[in-house]
This record gives C-alpha cells, sequence and structure tokens, in this order.
C-alpha cells in the first residue's frame, strides 16, 4: 500500500512541475535599436529582433515562439522557471508586438530582452538579448 502511493507520488511529481518550453537552437533575441551606448532624445522607440524562433500572443502554445519582454535596469530574473513578473521595469508584450516607445526619465537606462513562452516563463535553455546601456538626454 505504501509503495502504492510512493510510486503514484513519483510519477505525479514531474508532471506538476512547471515544464519549461525549449527553445530553438541558436535562437537569438536582440535590440535592433537603439544602439548599445546610444544617446538618444525621449520618447525612446525600442526595436526588438528574434532570430530562429518565431513570435505568437501570450497564451498561444505553439511551439518555437514566444512573446518578448523588455526588462528596464534591471537583469534577468535569478529563477528562470518562474513567469516574468509584470511590473514597472518588466513590460511584456503580449500580444506578439516588435517595438515600443517609452519614456524614459533623463540619464542612463540599461535595456534587456528575455523571450517567454505563453505563460510568460522563459525557454529552456532561455533566450534573452545582451543587455545595452543608452543615456537619455
Ligand atoms: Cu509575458
Amino acid at each position: 500500500m505504501k509503495s502504492a502511493l510512493l510510486c503514484t507520488l513519483a510519477l505525479l511529481v514531474p508532471a506538476l512541475g512547471m515544464a519549461r518550453e525549449p527553445s530553438t537552437a541558436g535562437a537569438e533575441v536582440y535590440i535592433v535599436s537603439p544602439q548599445d551606448g546610444a544617446k538618444v532624445k525621449g520618447p525612446v522607440t525600442i526595436v526588438f529582433g528574434l532570430k530562429g524562433m518565431g513570435i505568437a500572443p501570450a497564451g498561444i502554445k505553439f511551439d518555437g515562439t514566444g512573446h518578448h519582454h523588455l526588462l528596464v535596469d534591471s537583469d534577468a530574473p535569478a529563477d528562470l522557471a518562474l513567469p516574468l513578473p509584470a511590473n514597472e521595469k518588466t513590460v511584456h508584450f503580449g500580444k506578439g508586438q516588435t517595438q515600443t516607445t517609452l519614456t524614459l526619465a533623463p540619464g542612463r537606462h540599461t535595456l534587456l530582452l528575455v523571450l517567454g513562452d505563453y505563460l510568460h516563463i522563459p525557454h529552456d535553455p532561455a533566450v534573452i538579448s545582451k543587455k545595452i546601456t543608452i543615456v537619455v538626454e
């Protein structure tokens, strides 16, 4: 009886874990513009680039796709198995947008893109851009 219960648990536990969607080998996300180190006047239009995978709106599960998340003045989350938060530093583009225009305070800012799956969870392995720095005049 006890061993039967343990067997059942052993089968259930992996199913309950949040399996991350696989990314496509060689997939890359990057910021097309502005360029790293650019001095810009606000508001700033940020154009997202993606190679090797496709864009799908949040909530739609389709292999090899995801949607963009722009992280302003922050690093990629430490735990990539969790959905990306929605806050003022993490902007979701769940409609499948590939650019945005932001009003940023004058000064230095960092920008980072993270591709997330239909549940806003980074893929495995995660597809994360290089972090760029811009200066808003
Ligand atoms: Cu999202």
